[in-house]
């Protein structure tokens, strides 16, 4: 059976629909610190704190789980606001989670790791999969933490955990929270209600970008390959397309004509600059065969028919 934890995040959502498609409603447990959504959440629900060990313990026992997608974390945004709060979260929820996979030897785990691992000082185009990593950020810092700890649970004592560097996710079915990429969604729904868009990021900031469906699609892809074609125990860049805030509202232009919009750069603004414009992701390629299949125009088209 499997466990995910964050299940109501803007990732852990449309994870959970697919893990639930894939290997049916009643294997794959959704957990999270709300309770209160669990009306809205079809199939199997935990409240759960991730900070709380025993009470992870008592989950993986009572619903017998094999596999852990821990998707907890505090993002780049609000990280920067409360620091210790992201630290505390992000690094002792992986904590918790590892020690728990070493100790009842559960069979895989998956975490996130993010494009924040880079900083001002990485090479910012086509950044390579190892490079100078600098993050200007506490939630950066925990992700080149976590990833040196999955590294270590790996080699130390076997747990299959595997990650991926997740660039800014693009989707329309659950609202990001506290990203630094998250004007990437929001502009759709205001282009869909006829409004002017206001961007926290300024123009001709370039950001490594993916749609949902790719992200959903290369993580299952990767926790379903064999363990020996997963080479990299740290976590693998993954790239869907790059872009700027002008091109996305191009994009969308060419199908709300009238859309507009207005850049009001904030403190995020700092935060994108630091980050890379384009990954170079060619040992997911190489290693287990990814390949993504959608593109600015295609991800616009999509979500402006469904939302
Ligand atoms: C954030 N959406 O903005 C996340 C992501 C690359 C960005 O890690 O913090």
């Amino acid at each position: 059976r499997v466990l995910v934890i964050g299940a109501f995040g803007q990732l852990g959502s449309e994870l959970t629909d697919e893990l639930r498609k894939l290997y049916g409603e009643d294997n794959v447990i959704a957990s999270d610190i709300t309770a209160a959504r669990a009306q809205a959440a079809r199939g199997p629900f935990e409240q759960l704190d991730i900070l709380d060990r025993a009470r992870l313990g008592e989950i993986v026992e009572k619903h017998k789980i094999t596999q852990i997608y821990n998707l907890a974390a505090i993002l780049s945004s609000i990280g920067e606001s409360k620091p210790g709060v992201a630290w505390n979260v992000n690094m002792n929820g992986l904590v918790n989670v590892l020690e728990l996979a070493r100790e009842k030897g559960l069979n895989k785990i998956y975490w996130p790791s993010s494009i924040a691992v880079f900083g001002p000082d990485t090479p910012k185009v086509m950044t390579p999969q190892e490079t100078v990593m600098n993050p200007s950020t506490m939630y950066g810092v925990n992700k080149l933490a976590g990833e040196k700890l999955c590294q270590y649970y790996f080699q130390k004592f076997g747990v299959d955990v595997r990650s991926v560097r997740y660039p800014g996710l693009v989707g329309y079915k659950a609202m990001p929270g506290g990203g630094t990429t998250d004007y990437a969604v929001d502009i759709y729904f205001k282009a869909k209600q006829g409004e002017e868009f206001t961007c926290f990021l300024d123009k001709g900031t370039v950001l490594p970008m993916m749609y949902m469906d790719d992200a959903i699609r290369g993580t299952i892809q990767l926790m379903e390959s064999p363990a020996e074609k997963v080479k990299i125990r740290t976590s693998y860049n993954l790239a869907g397309m790059s872009f700027a805030p002008e091109e996305i509202g191009s994009s969308i232009q060419k199908i709300i004509p009238d859309f507009k919009m207005i850049y009001a750069p904030d403190h995020r603004q700092e935060i994108a600059e630091s980050w890379p414009d384009s990954i170079d992701d060619q040992f997911a390629q190489a290693h287990w065969g990814w390949k993504p299949k959608f593109d600015l125009d295609a991800m616009s088209k999509d979500i402006l028919e469904n939302i």
